[in-house]
């Protein structure tokens, strides 16, 4: 039984025969919500949230309380699987834990002899808090390359704030903004990244005004004092028109633009390429819309930045999270409680010595997979994805081997799924660890059965940005699967990497937390840990940039060939950019909005979740639909000029008839044969993952706004 139980509920324990309610933070997302964990039997028998835990305050999505569905689902992978026929067969067979690491091992050190450790490629998607371990094990190996989302996903948040402003600032909810600008973020549905819906809500509700920057009418949106319903992918071009506006009519804090803006003259003359005439031809919002949102965000005190990843996955990525990082400051807002703050992580040991990018010689760096490409992404360890299916495909510029995938489908959410099928098809050999034999897992030849939340200790750090780090405690044990900290540790220690690992993963965790004088044992015991939020430490210290100054010109950028001051790109395929496509694809397809039970392409087989959401789904305006002839949930076809799919439509007049947005993910884990229908609703088939189709310093996949047409079924 777990040693942790928590007091206050004792009493509820004894009625009904709980052996023990264990504090835990759950992890079906990026994670960070405290939980409380009901066990009976030694089993998981009910999940609830934690009313004193200052992330959540007692509140839970749906994916939350169902984690026992998924940690128990009869499909869960519990033990470790050699796959015995052709790939894709599904013939499979049980192996020990010992035989499939020592096979994973045997392989690493063949393909690093005979073709270098840059052969070897580790993958994982968005972050579940095993990347420090991951990059651990891919740096003491010597390989650069490890395939993230880190392309087209908060990596871009990271390094352009590095660059822009020394680190990432983050939305202090605690302190009342009075405008908060919501910007292609649906945060009450997807709680992402380092945030959650709960505080933003409260926030709103105490009085704070809204601005919503979306092409769709969410609930954010609905709610908002100003709607900017813009064309998908001109966020920069709108967001140059709101500073031309604040420029012009001298809104920023002048003492702030005076003595911490490096770059003012030359930005103000890009500015002015933006009259709002353009800015208004290009993104489809009214100027008197722009003009408000601009005088609004610009006057309130504090104001906020609520940014999302749909700005992310634009070929404009990197400009316009330094736009946004540009507006919170020289309005005044970054480093100012109830505006942009940064916090102080408490000082245990993080990727830097835990992940030590430092153990990968300048040797091995230099051959990162696209980094003379996308010089920005490479100076952050991060690759783009096509440029690892090429070096399988092509063998250029040096073949890959192998691939590791830990917690990653690639196959569902990777742009261009069809090139990325012959990529994993015709790889040397594939690791995958998982919950569940996925399309992607199909294709592997290894499957190592990775622990949930529920079954693992871990000082989980995802809340980081806002401070705190939360002791996730292990509460039971599913068949053998295991943390993929514990099985890297393992792994590690049979490729040579013993001396820089552990002998049992809490002596890691002990060595994580040693800087701050405490145990694992001693940790496990407390709620959480918070470092300190710095007020306005610009001003005693600069920023942590070449010129210690918010760099609206980049000199960073300059450095590595780029341009030093944001524009706007129009987006690969469109209206504008592509006419004559636009004529036979005639309407612009978003893709991706995250649905409250499904995190990408999981939980499609977890009972409650499934329940709310059975079918992918498309959006289409009704005018749009009368015109091709489509009813409310009829399946249609959509297609696009690299290939198409089916999914259900959705009349919604939230947004502009020239739209349609379908979602991402879709498998069909039902359906028993090896592929479980990866490429029937797969919107990932439609989207381009071409080099021009990205962002040139960045490497994210423009996945945003594409061109596409739509009908019924059959026809
Ligand atoms: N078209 C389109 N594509 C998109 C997006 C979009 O908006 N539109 N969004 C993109 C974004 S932002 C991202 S971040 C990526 C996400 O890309 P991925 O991270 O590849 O997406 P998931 O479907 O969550 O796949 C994770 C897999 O790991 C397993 N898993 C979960 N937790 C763990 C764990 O702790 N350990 C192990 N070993 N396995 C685990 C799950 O069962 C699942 O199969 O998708 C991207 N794809
Ligand atoms: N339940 C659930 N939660 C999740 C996830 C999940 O799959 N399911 N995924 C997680 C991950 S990895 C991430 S990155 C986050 C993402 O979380 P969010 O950033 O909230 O992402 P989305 O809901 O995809 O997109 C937000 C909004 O962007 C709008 N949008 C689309 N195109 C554009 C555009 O060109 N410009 C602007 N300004 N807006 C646009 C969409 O209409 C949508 O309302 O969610 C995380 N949380
Ligand atoms: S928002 Fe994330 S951490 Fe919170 S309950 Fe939902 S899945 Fe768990
Ligand atoms: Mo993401």
């Amino acid at each position: 039984m777990p040693e942790f139980v928590y007091s206050n509920v004792k009493k509820e324990i004894e009625t009904y025969g709980y052996d023990s309610v264990v504090k835990s933070y759950c992890r079906m997302c990026h994670g960070g919500c405290g939980v409380l964990v009901y066990v009976k039997n030694g089993r998981v028998a009910k999940i609830a949230g934690d009313p004193d835990c200052p992330i959540n305050h007692g509140t839970l999505c749906s994916k939350g309380l169902a984690s026992a569905q998924l940690a128990y689902h009869p499909d869960r992978l519990t033990h470790p699987v050699r796959r015995i026929g052709p790939k894709g067969s599904g013939r499979w067979e049980r192996i020990s834990w010992d035989t499939a690491l020592n096979a994973i091992a045997e392989r690493i050190n063949e393909y690093k002899e005979g073709f270098g450790a840059e052969s070897v490629v580790l993958g994982y998607g968005t972050g579940r808090e095993n990347e420090a371990a991951i990059y651990r094990f891919a740096n003491l190996l010597g390989t650069p390359n490890v395939l993230t989302a880190g392309h087209f996903c908060y990596g871009p948040r990271i390094a352009t704030s590095i660059i822009t402003c020394g680190t990432n600032p983050v939305v202090d909810y605690e302190n009342n903004p009075q405008c908060i600008m919501v910007w292609g973020n649906n945060i009450v549905i997807s709680n992402p990244d380092e945030y959650k819906g709960e505080p933003f809500s409260v926030a709103v509700s105490r009085g704070a005004k809204l601005i919503a920057v979306d092409p769709r009418l969410t609930r954010i949106a609905a709610r908002a004092e100003v709607w900017l319903q813009l064309r998908p992918g001109t966020d920069a071009a709108l967001a140059l028109g709101m500073l031309h506006v604040i420029i012009r009519e001298k809104l920023y804090d002048r003492e702030f633009v005076e003595n911490h803006v490096h770059g003012w003259e030359p930005f103000g003359k890009r500015v002015e390429e933006y009259p709002l005439e353009r800015v208004e031809e290009i993104t489809w919002v009214p100027k008197e819309k722009i003009e408000a949102a601009a005088r609004l965000f610009a006057t309130a005190k504090p104001a906020a930045i609520q940014w999302g990843v749909a700005i992310e996955q634009q070929v404009n990525c990197a400009d316009n999270d330094r736009l946004l990082m540009i507006l919170m400051g020289i309005t005044g807002n970054l480093d100012k409680p109830g505006g942009q703050v940064l916090f102080q992580t408490p000082r245990i040991r993080n990727v830097g010595y835990f992940g030590a990018h430092r153990m990968l010689s300048d040797v091995q760096r230099e051959k990162r997979l696209g980094g003379e490409r996308f010089r920005l992404a490479g100076n952050f360890a991060i690759i783009n994805p096509k440029c690892v299916w090429d070096a399988i495909l092509e063998e250029k510029p040096y073949p890959v081997k192998m691939l590791f995938f830990i917690s990653s489908n690639p196959l569902l959410t990777r742009a261009n799924a069809g090139e990325i099928y012959r990529a994993l098809e015709k790889v040397e050999f594939m690791a995958v660890s998982d919950f569940f034999l996925t399309p992607t897992a199909e294709l592997a030849d290894i499957v190592l059965p990775s622990a949930t939340w529920l079954e693992m200790d871990y000082i989980g750090d995802f809340w980081k940005r806002h401070g705190y780090i939360l002791p996730r405690r292990k509460i039971i044990q599913v068949g053998e699967c295991r943390s993929d900290h514990e099985m890297l540790n393992d792994l590690a220690h049979r490729v040579g990497q013993g001396e820089h690992w552990w002998d049992n993963f809490e002596q890691a965790l002990d060595w994580i937390l040693a800087p701050i004088g405490i145990t694992w044992q001693e940790f496990k015991k407390m709620d959480h840990v918070r470092g300190d939020m710095v007020k306005e430490k610009f001003r005693v210290k600069g920023f942590s940039t070449p010129s210690r100054k918010l760099e609206i010109y980049s000199t960073v950028l300059e450095s590595l060939g780029y341009d030093p001051l944001p524009k706007h790109r129009e987006p690969p395929e469109s209206p504008v950019s592509t006419p004559e496509l636009y004529r036979s694809y005639p309407y612009i397809l978003i893709t991706g909005r995250r649905l409250p039970g499904f995190f990408h392409s999981e939980n499609r087989q977890v009972e409650w979740l499934r329940e709310l959401h059975k079918d992918p789904v498309v959006e289409i305006h009704p005018d749009a639909a009368n015109r091709e002839g489509i009813r409310d949930g009829d399946w249609v076809i959509i297609e696009s000029p690299r290939g198409k799919i089916r999914q259900r439509a959705k009349l919604f007049a939230g947004m502009d008839p020239r739209i349609v947005s379908a979602e991402h993910g879709w498998w069909f884990p039902e359906k028993k044969d090896p592929g479980h229908g990866w490429n029937e609703s797969n919107i990932n088939l439609l989207t381009s993952n071409s080099y021009e189709n990205c962002d040139p310093a960045m490497g994210a996949t423009h996945i945003r706004s594409l061109l596409c047409r739509i009908y019924p079924e059959g026809k």
